[in-house]
């Protein structure tokens, strides 16, 4: 099995009886995983049929019917068992059950249905003087027979549905996802940079882009561009009052996030504040206090990665 590519998963239904059918053993689907949506030559697993039985007119006929491992590849296969003839008129014959791993199922000897011998399901009990025949379970349990004593037309048991197991045992080629890919995985379910997660996009309409709320470590499925930074003035000063938010998690394996303050007086040229020049978020709260320029002066809250 190869990264990025589809695969099918068929349980097979037991085979069903009716009771316009007499004598005949109706079989169950095939159970199989495939890399198209069939059963091929490229089958890397299959169960066994789950069997079911007819209904017999006569004690004899009313049987499981067997299940097969032909084609089957890989470590799991479940291979029914047969089912029991009834060699008298006191009941249906009890249907076979399904294996466990690499196993062949085992086969009725009475109208009991026979007990599967490792993970696999239980045939059904053969029909008594007054009800029908049980089910057999599921992966793969054969259906139990279904004439009684005065030789009655009753329905068998269905047989279990199938099952597919598949175990990983290496996974090769897959990447693991950036920390930026696990972020968006995080909050969009995707972890393409495109749509709602691409870089660009603002899908909270805070103004932030999610490049920017990654960097900053706010959420980009809730405005929160208001609470990044804080303001107030003095008649002589500025205080600026943000949250240094620690980058931790796979979101940010590797990386540490930083923060500075910058001012400019033409917004061309930003000189990184004394002090303030390089913080490394730790989940504390930052307070700044800068003189007021004359005339006029800006500020900003810088962040990066590293
Ligand atoms: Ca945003």
């Amino acid at each position: 099995m190869t990264s990025g590519s589809t695969y099918f998963i068929n349980v097979g239904a037991g085979g069903t009886n009716s009771t316009s059918i007499n004598g005949t053993t109706v079989s169950g689907a095939d159970s199989w995983l495939n890399s198209i949506n069939s059963p091929s030559a490229t089958l890397i697993a299959k169960g066994g049929l789950g069997g079911a039985t007819a209904v017999g007119t006569t004690a004899q006929t009313a049987s499981g019917g067997a299940g097969t491992v032909s084609q089957s590849k890989g470590d799991v296969v479940f291979s029914g068992g047969s089912g029991f003839s009834a060699t008298s008129s006191s009941g249906g014959g009890g249907g076979g059950s399904s294996a466990g791993i690499a196993l062949t199922g085992v086969s009725a000897t009475s109208s009991v249905g026979a007990t599967a011998p490792n993970g696999g399901g239980n045939g059904g009990t053969g029909s008594s003087s007054t009800g029908n025949g049980t089910d057999g379970i599921a992966p793969g349990g054969g259906g139990s027979g279904a004439s009684d004593a005065s030789q009655n037309v009753r329905s068998g048991g269905t047989g279990g549905t199938g099952q597919v197991i598949v175990t990983i045992k290496q996974l090769i080629g897959v990447a693991a996802l950036t920390p930026i890919e696990n972020w968006r995985q995080q909050f969009f379910g995707s972890a393409t940079n495109s749509g709602n997660a691409a870089n660009s996009a603002d899908p909270d309409g805070d103004g932030l882009t999610n490049q920017q709320e990654y960097i900053f470590g706010t959420l980009p499925s809730a405005p929160t561009n208001s609470a990044l930074l804080g303001t107030s003035a003095s008649s002589t000063h500025l205080t600026l009052t943000f949250m240094a938010i620690q980058a931790s998690g796979s979101n940010y394996t590797s990386l540490t996030r930083h923060y500075a303050i910058e001012t400019t007086t033409d917004l061309t040229i930003w000189t990184p504040v004394t002090g303030y020049t390089d913080i490394t978020g730790n989940n504390q709260t930052i307070t700044a206090t800068l003189p007021l320029a004359r005339p006029k002066g800006f500020c900003r809250l810088k962040a990066w990665l590293q």
